[in-house]
């Protein structure tokens, strides 16, 4: 009878007609992924101090790609090769590399739609947009008067703009002042960027706001749509010791910036036009795929006082770091590091507060509202060090926490503390699929943590940074999987697979590449002399490279290996290296070309050859570059496997 029980359940389940509590699966069963089969999420989680994104397959954690977007990248010569180089200009020269921060999808209504990635640098302050069709970075735009770009690039429901805020503020614009004089002369700013339209990236707008640190943010969505929200600390205005100057009010701010306030205000001419000079790079995805820089030279600054109505203060405990809008957009919640309660404030609230001028003061220009006025509640005893919140998207927030190393669980509507999960250790971010948007999957929890010991086989000194995957979907959460990280990411997103598997782009139209250096057959290979520089129109193909002989090069010659990759079949790849290229190497996609920079400083024969293991004779990708001396009467020569074409 038992046994007939057994399998009479087991057709049901088989069946789909009974639901299996999530438990039934083993963790390994559940991040296992057969052959064959697909991640059911892209990830995408900063790099941090490595400056570029790394994407990742949910749930089974594999590392998938590491896409360079604020530092040179060796593996594929992205910053090295000609047609990349200018993809790291700004205003302090030529910078190999960025902290990434916050990666943040595009959205349409709310919902991340799988077009754009885009993500923030800190130090140098910068944002940067990734095509998620070739997964590559093809547009940064400097941000001018700022100490540092923290809270970026928080996205407006419509993708129409980006934000970035000044971390560290500065004097603005920057002179020479003696940095006791901080309250009198340091500033802070809060960028809004247009985002919506590829290749005209565009500050459409900058607020002056009090010398405060400005941390995080978040966009209002549904009935706050309009609004972006921004934390702040350090409003004692210290400029030493920080733990202990910063810390000392009981509450900061997080203010509140009505943006299509500013944009009447622009549109009124309520703004002042600032001269300075900063980099837009952008490099087309398709076409001739040579990234150019345009020098911006001016600003508009947008003055609270004159523009009133643009924003506000929300008190708010205690040194907030993240600031996150529930998906129905209609609360707020701050994540003081240093308080002892998750305050979440009521956007309902904050307009009656603003209508009813219930102002606890002002700075600035800038109305303070009541912190009792704004407030919906306090979760009461959540955890220690609160910082970053995500939704599930059924109505329960999850707030990391740094000091008690755990995620906490909690309804934030009844502000109800409803459970919690430990992390391996002192967690900073944390992300859920779509867990920032109007409509999160919900399904997945991802804590990020800053510390590692005891989970991983020691590396010496340093140890990689961790995540922990958990199965959200049940009535518990089910730990899964320690995944390990590249670099320190801060904040991560995530999306369907099957939103980018149908778009991402398999190989470039050998047709539509209009690089002026493509060689688009073999017998259009050559080498042209123009003066000291020298310029190989080469091809790459299975297995071997047209022309895989050159000669006519002298020392004082700059030589230009412009590469065309012909084939025209996925994952094909071929790489490009010279001995001597004090660089990189390159790796050309079919139906590319990229171009390699050598110069040579001694007479010789110099071999070149394929990078990456493109067929069974790949060893035989190789070939010879002959270097004269200055002044020798050798003639340009060059040719495959037959005799050499001389130039004369
Ligand atoms: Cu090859």
């Amino acid at each position: 009878m038992k046994a007939k029980l057994k399998l009479t359940l087991f057709s049901a389940v088989a069946a789909g007609l009974v639901s299996v509590p999530s438990f039934a699966q083993s963790p390994a069963e559940k991040v296992y992924i057969p052959h064959g089969k697909y991640d059911e999420f892209y990830a995408f989680l900063s790099g941090g101090f490595d400056g570029q994104v790394n994407v990742y397959g949910l749930p089974s954690g594999r590392h998938l790609k590491t896409i360079p977007v604020f530092s040179a990248y060796p593996m594929n010569g992205y910053g090295y090769s000609e047609e990349t180089k200018a993809m790291l200009m700004t205003s302090h020269g030529w910078i190999p590399w960025g902290d990434s921060h916050h990666p943040e999808l595009s959205q349409t209504n709310g919902v991340p739609d799988g077009r754009w990635l885009f993500i923030n640098e800190n130090n140098t302050p910068r944002v940067a947009r990734i095509d998620l069709k070739t997964f590559e970075t093809t547009e940064i735009l400097e941000i001018p008067f700022s100490g540092g770009n923290h809270a970026s690039t928080f996205i407006t429901p419509d993708s129409k703009y980006i934000t970035a805020a000044t971390r560290f503020s500065v004097p603005i614009p920057q002179k020479d002042v003696p940095i006791a004089e901080y309250k009198k002369y340091f500033k802070g700013t809060l960028t809004f960027i247009r985002a919506d339209k590829p290749g005209k990236m565009d500050i459409a707008f900058q607020i002056l706001v009090p010398g405060y640190d400005y941390d995080l943010a978040h966009c209002g969505k549904g009935p706050s749509y309009g609004w972006c929200f921004f934390t702040s600390y350090n409003t004692e205005q210290a400029h030493t010791l920080l733990e202990i100057n910063a810390s000392m009010k009981d509450k900061d701010y997080i203010a509140a910036v009505n943006w299509k306030r500013a944009e009447q205000c622009i549109a009124e001419g309520k703004y002042k036009e600032v001269k300075t000079k900063y980099a837009h790079n952008y490099r087309p995805p398709e076409g001739d795929r040579i990234a150019r820089t345009e020098w911006k030279t001016s600003v508009k600054w947008i003055i609270p006082k004159e523009c009133p109505g643009v924003m506000y203060y929300l008190p708010t405990p205690k040194s907030p770091h993240g600031v996150d809008v529930s998906p129905d957009g209609k609360y707020i919640i701050g994540g003081g590091k240093l308080a002892t309660v998750i305050p979440i404030h009521s956007f309902e609230k904050m307009i009656n507060a603003i209508k009813n001028k219930q102002f606890a003061g002002e700075v600035e220009g800038i109305p303070i509202l009541k912190y009792e006025a704004v407030n919906h509640c306090e979760v009461p005893n959540p955890c220690l060090g609160p910082l970053h919140t995500e939704f599930d998207g059924k109505g329960r927030a999850y707030t990391s926490c740094f000091i008690s190393s755990d995620v906490v669980i909690y309804d934030y509507k009844k502000c109800k503390v409803l459970d919690r999960v430990p992390t391996y250790y002192s967690v900073g971010h944390l992300m859920i699929p779509g867990g920032d948007s109007a409509k999160p999957w919900g399904k997945y929890l991802l804590p990020m943590n800053k510390i590692t010991k005891d989970v991983f086989l020691p590396t010496g000194p340093e140890l990689p940074h961790a995540a922990q995957l958990y199965d959200i979907s049940g009535s518990k959460p089910q730990f899964l999987l320690d995944m390990t990280e590249l670099g320190e990411p801060h904040y991560a997103q995530a999306i369907p697979a099957s939103i980018l598997m149908k778009k991402s782009l398999k190989i470039f139209e050998l047709d539509k590449n209009t690089h002026p250096y493509a060689t688009k057959s073999e017998e259009a290979a050559k080498v042209v002399r123009k003066g000291n520089e020298v310029h190989i129109y080469m091809t790459a193909i299975r297995s071997h490279f047209t022309p895989d002989n050159i000669e006519g090069v002298k020392v004082g010659d700059t030589v230009y290996f412009h590469v065309t990759n012909i084939e025209q079949d996925w994952d094909i790849p071929h790489g490009f290296a010279v001995l001597g290229a004090n660089t990189s190497n390159l790796l050309i996609m079919p139906g590319e070309t990229l171009t390699l920079k050598w110069t040579p400083k001694e007479p010789g024969v110099y071999p070149f050859y394929c990078t990456d293991f493109c067929s069974a004779l790949h060893q035989e990708m190789q070939g010879y570059i002959r270097v004269s001396p200055k002044g020798a009467n050798v003639p340009i020569k060059y040719g495959t496997g037959e005799e050499m074409h001389v130039v004369k």
